[in-house]
């Protein structure tokens, strides 16, 4: 994928002007090409100040501060050097060009964070935590991240594979003495030993849907007839004006989204037209839209209007499939909540939860963050750690559990070394996937191009 052995560069700020730029390169040439760029020798971990000095900076000789990073004390474990520049993308540009014509070459997305990887500085669960950490958009996705960049999932991985290996290597053993009819370890203890560590790996598992939803957000699509309010409940929640309010039963024709937050976990609000069996062709198609919308919900807020009975149409739409968790909020406390809706609501729903609420006094609201943070096991707080958050690691751990149940079930069964060996290999290998010990080419592809270019 990407070749290695060369000294690369990239602009490592993100585009655009700000009060400083900075420039990193890294690989063999790094220093020299630094010490070039700024006209003067570099000492390691000194932050060195000079003037840009290079044959393509024309008369752009700005102050600028040079940091070597002497390999294997840096980022990506080789020679780094970092200069920040005043950020202004012209004389970023010039300085990579300088660096390229000195030697350098331009380095592609997550290039940087694949030699970290490559060198043994970080592991690939880091090497993804580094991405995520660049994208969180929430204080508990960046905590996540954080933890997942200090090492801990990766020591709760590395701890499941030494258990997991001890097992193995008797097992090895007992095939290798076969003669002795001697068992290094007997049927049961195997059976006890994976099962015990296959209970590990399920417990990262438990928790990982949630986490799922931390790291990639979710959509919250809102639904009801119309005139109950849904508007006013989506402007609510995301906490501007965007839907437009009005007594006027289909007001909303299209489908408006807009970002917040639940739990921590960054959300995608929708609100929808309201369903109903009559309106105009342009309604028609708003609620065509709003099917749709509600086909690709994490969770459905479907909305009545708890101030007068329920109507035929509100009923269509507590029999409408919905996708993923649904909660049922009645809407208009302020007006008084009829007995009768919130009784019929409750026993139709099937929901996660039904919450009262005003979306005009803001009453409730609170209350329905958590009962949707809570029907996705989202925490009220910061959550526990180790915690599994990317699908990915979500998928090899799910291979890892059936590897391990299976193997625990063939133990009590009787069966030989051998064929327990072959789901306990399978499993070593969808774990040491997870860390990157032993992974596909085409997986670091996929992994790394989701960087920025200077990660
Ligand atoms: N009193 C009261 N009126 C509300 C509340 N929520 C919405 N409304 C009113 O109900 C009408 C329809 O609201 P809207 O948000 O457009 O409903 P939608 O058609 O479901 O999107 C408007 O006149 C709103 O002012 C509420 O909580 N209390
Ligand atoms: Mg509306």
């Amino acid at each position: 994928m990407f070749q290695t052995g060369d000294t690369i560069v990239a602009v490592a700020t993100p585009p655009g002007r700000g009060s400083i730029g900075v420039v990193r390169l890294s690989g063999p040439a790094a220093r020299a090409i630094g010490e070039a760029l700024v006209g003067q020798p570099l000492a390691a971990r000194y932050a060195t100040f000079g003037r840009l000095d290079g044959e393509l900076l024309e008369a752009v000789h700005d102050h600028v501060i040079a940091t070597w990073f002497a390999a294997p004390h840096s980022y990506t474990g080789e020679d780094v050097v970092e200069i920040s520049t005043h950020g202004n993308p012209l004389i970023l540009d010039l300085v990579v060009a300088d660096a390229i014509r000195g030697g350098a070459r331009h380095a592609m997305p997550g290039e940087f964070t694949f030699r970290a990887y490559l060198h043994g500085k970080i592991d690939l669960v880091q090497a993804e935590a580094v991405a995520d950490l660049v994208e969180a958009m929430t204080p508990a996705q960046a905590r996540a991240a954080c933890d997942q960049l200090d090492g801990t999932l990766s020591d709760a991985i590395r701890e499941i594979e030494a258990s997991l290996f001890s097992v193995v290597a008797k097992l090895e053993a007992s095939l290798d003495f076969p003669d002795e009819g001697f068992h290094f370890i007997e049927p049961d203890a195997v059976g006890q030993a994976v099962g015990e560590v296959a209970g590990r790996v399920e417990g990262l598992l438990t928790r990982a849907e949630a986490g799922r939803v931390l790291r990639e957000g979710l959509r919250v699509v809102i639904t009801g007839r119309p005139n109950v309010g849904k508007s006013s409940l989506f402007n609510a929640l995301v906490g501007t004006d965007r839907a437009i309010v009005t007594a006027v039963p289909g007001t909303t024709r299209d489908v408006v989204s807009a970002p917040f937050s639940v739990g921590g976990a960054p959300c995608e609000a929708v609100d929808t037209a309201g369903l109903r069996d009559e309106g105009d062709e342009v309604e028609r198609e708003g609620i065509a839209r709003t099917r749709r919308a509600r086909a690709s919900a994490d969770v459905t807020l479907a909305v009545f209007d708890g101030s007068v009975a329920l109507t035929g149409d509100d009923l269509r739409v507590l029999a409408e499939p919905a996708r993923g968790a649904t909660v049922v909020v009645v809407n208009k406390a302020d007006l008084g909540v009829r007995d009768d809706v919130v009784r019929c609501v409750a026993t139709l729903g099937g929901a996660a939860g039904v919450v009262v609420v005003s979306a005009a006094t803001g009453e409730g609201l609170e209350r329905l963050r958590e009962v949707v943070a809570g029907s996705l096991g989202l925490p009220g707080g910061d959550g526990e750690s180790p915690r599994v958050t990317n699908r990915r690691h979500a998928a090899m751990l799910g291979e890892v559990a059936a590897s391990l149940r299976a193997a625990c079930e063939a133990a009590t069964r009787g069966a030989t070394e051998e064929f327990l060996l072959s789901d306990l290999h399978r499993a070593l290998e969808a774990l040491q996937s997870v860390t990157g010990r032993r992974v596909a080419d085409a997986v670091l592809d996929e992994i790394f191009t989701r960087f920025c270019v200077g990660k």
